[in-house]
């Protein structure tokens, strides 16, 4: 993997992934230690270097690897609300489109960090495939500008549209065989709540993000954000479209934080 200039592995699989567990982003361990051996080295190196320059520069890019890749990790645990609002949601769906606060439904959260952070040039697709009449994802995180497929995987029709502000669409009837799978780009920033016209009880949220270093908390709250650039933000925690917790953090290189919310 790599190549892909500012972006942290760990957030990227995610990403790609569309925040499926199937695939673990490279656990941080050996980069911290990569980290650690090149301080070790570059000691090592600095000192013999009149003796052994191939050892000092040998030992200059075992730094640079060692602090490219030796980013920060921040872990903990975020307090879910009790499960929520489905009837309140069903009813003022036939009326107003949205609900007043747009939740994910069971209760998860998105951590995410606040920054200005290089794009990567090409954005992976993501997916809000729909089977057994639901929506197999009920929140998905993603960046900016990403281009989401909706594929149907049940053999009957879907037609999944969305009122909310940052996204209004409506791909129309489509069966599992439509080719090519119907495709949306969410180029602005907010809540997008998904709707069935055929479904009226199928929802689900696209949480459309600023940054490429996300990560939902599973059911339980519990999240790690991995490969993190080190510097001063702020660490959000997106709980619903009108609940966002944050905290400032200071992230070292090869550090690892334990943050809460709240
Ligand atoms: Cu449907």
């Amino acid at each position: 993997m790599g190549g892909m200039g500012g972006m942290g592995e760990g957030s990227w699989a995610a990403f790609f992934w569309g925040e499926r567990r199937l695939i673990r982003p490279l656990p941080d361990r050996p980069y911290t230690m990569l980290s650690l051996y090149s301080g070790v080295c570059l000691y090592g190196g600095v000192v013999p270097m009149k003796l052994s320059p191939i050892g000092f520069f040998l030992a200059m890019f075992v730094v640079v690897a060692g602090n490219a890749w030796g980013q920060a990790t921040v872990e903990g645990t975020v307090k879910l609300p009790k499960s929520s609002v489905t009837s309140v949601i069903n009813k003022r769906y036939d009326m107003n489109g949205d609900p007043a606060v747009v939740q994910p439904d069971p209760p998860q959260a998105v951590v995410y960090l606040e920054g200005n952070f290089a794009r990567p040039k090409t954005l992976p697709l993501a997916r809000m495939p729909q089977k057994h009449l639901a929506f197999t994802n009920p929140l998905l995180p993603i960046l900016v500008g990403t281009t989401v497929e909706f594929p149907n995987e049940d053999d009957t029709y879907h037609n999944i549209f969305s009122f909310s502000k940052p996204k209004r669409f409506d791909l129309g009837r489509y069966r599992p065989d439509e080719v090519p799978v119907p495709t949306q780009v969410f180029d602005k920033p907010g809540v997008v709540m998904l709707h069935c016209d055929i479904h009226a009880h199928m929802r689900a949220i696209i949480l459309v993000l600023e940054t490429p270093y996300f990560q939902k908390t599973d059911t339980q709250g519990g999240y790690r954000l991995e490969n993190l650039p080190a510097g001063h933000y702020r660490l959000k925690a997106w709980l619903d479209s009108k609940t966002t917790l944050e905290k400032e953090v200071d992230l070292k290189v090869g550090g690892k934080l334990h943050v809460d919310f709240p």
